[in-house]
């Protein structure tokens, strides 16, 4: 007899106790991620209806104007994770300056605050090629009850709580951890509820596939030059598979499965690269370890360093962790 499939849902309350600040609060954040999940995945479904319903840009029957999918999504996590009472600031791609949330009030007790990149690789939707949401979780530095400041959010990866993904592709999927793991959920559309389809998910040690933009190669350093032309090399078993969709989320994702190494590194074009450290590196490089993975700029570790501006690029390799410690050998020896 097939065992019950456990709902997200039911997996948020029953491990909630085995998370270190346990308190219920991080279990809300997470089912109000999951709720705008939902939603941005209907409108993301409906893309391709544009030309039947409308495009951006366009007034819908209601004589609202019909926004682009990367400014619904953005709205849609920013209102759902405003209302909870939980979050005191947001930070997205879609904003240039951070979100406070009520941080005025002294009575606020909210003491979390979400990056999030709300919809990634939104090129991709217009040719109906999946795309994600990447959000990271850390707690305040600073004191409860006082507005939040950058310093709160200029945080190390590694002082995150819980970071994830949401990747709209054939199916939906959200993969997070919380600092024990990393387990993934997939939607079932017919009834809105994602279940627990891949639990304790972890990156092969090694893999085959390598996940780059080659377009670039000869603006890349010499060091990342030389680990390409490695990978394509014929001997023992490679030359490895290059698959690159060109939505992190979803190249992460793959690679997680089956073994591989993304690379987005910097080029003479892209000095720190194109990649941002706060709501696309670090939750992924969070993620990464708590797989098994790796992820490095080449020389640090992506989750020790230290911020200094909200929209920050770096160059980022991240996946199996043979085949990112032999990306820095190549870098750092180039
Ligand atoms: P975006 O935040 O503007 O969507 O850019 C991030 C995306 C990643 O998902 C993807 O891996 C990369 O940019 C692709 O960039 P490129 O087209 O330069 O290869
Ligand atoms: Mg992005």
């Amino acid at each position: 007899m097939s065992r019950k499939k456990q709902t997200l849902g039911e997996f948020i309350i029953e491990n909630q106790t085995s998370f270190k600040y346990t308190s219920g609060e991080l279990s809300r954040l997470i089912n109000s991620i999951r709720l705008a999940a939902k939603v941005v995945n209907h409108e993301v479904n409906k893309a391709g209806l544009v030309d039947i319903i409308g495009a951006a840009g366009d007034t819908n029957i209601q004589g609202e104007d019909q926004q682009k999918l990367d400014v619904y999504a953005n709205e849609k996590f920013i209102q759902t994770l405003t209302k909870r009472n939980i979050v005191c600031g947001i930070a997205s791609e879609e904003e240039d300056d951070f979100i406070a949330i009520n941080s005025q009030d002294e009575n606020n007790q909210n003491k979390y605050i979400v990056l999030i990149d709300p919809l990634d690789g939104s090129s991709n939707i217009d040719v109906n090629v999946s795309v994600g949401t990447i959000f990271s979780i850390y707690r305040r530095v600073t004191p409860i009850g006082t507005p939040v400041t950058l310093e709160d959010f200029l945080q190390k990866g590694s002082e995150q709580v819980a970071a994830g993904y949401i990747v709209y592709g054939t199916s939906t999927m959200i993969v997070y951890t919380t600092g024990d793991g990393v387990n993934g959920f997939t939607l079932n559309p017919a009834i809105g509820t994602f279940y627990l389809s891949h639990p304790d998910m972890q990156f092969p040690v090694d893999g085959k596939i390598y996940s780059v933009n080659e377009g670039n190669y000869v603006h890349f350093p010499q060091g990342v030059k030389n680990y390409i032309k490695y990978c394509q090399m014929e001997e023992g078993d490679r030359p490895y598979t290059s698959r690159y969709i060109g939505s992190l989320v979803s190249d992460f994702h793959r690679n997680m499965i089956k073994g591989g190494i993304y690379m987005y590194p910097k080029s003479s074009k892209n000095s720190e690269g194109k990649l941002r450290l706060l709501y696309e590196c670090n939750p992924m490089a969070f993620l990464a370890e708590q797989a098994n993975g790796k992820a490095s700029d080449g020389f640090t570790r992506i989750m020790e360093i230290k911020p200094t501006e909200l929209h920050q690029r770096v160059p980022f390799l991240c996946g199996s962790k043979n085949m990112v410690e032999k990306a820095e050998e190549f870098m750092q020896n180039a």
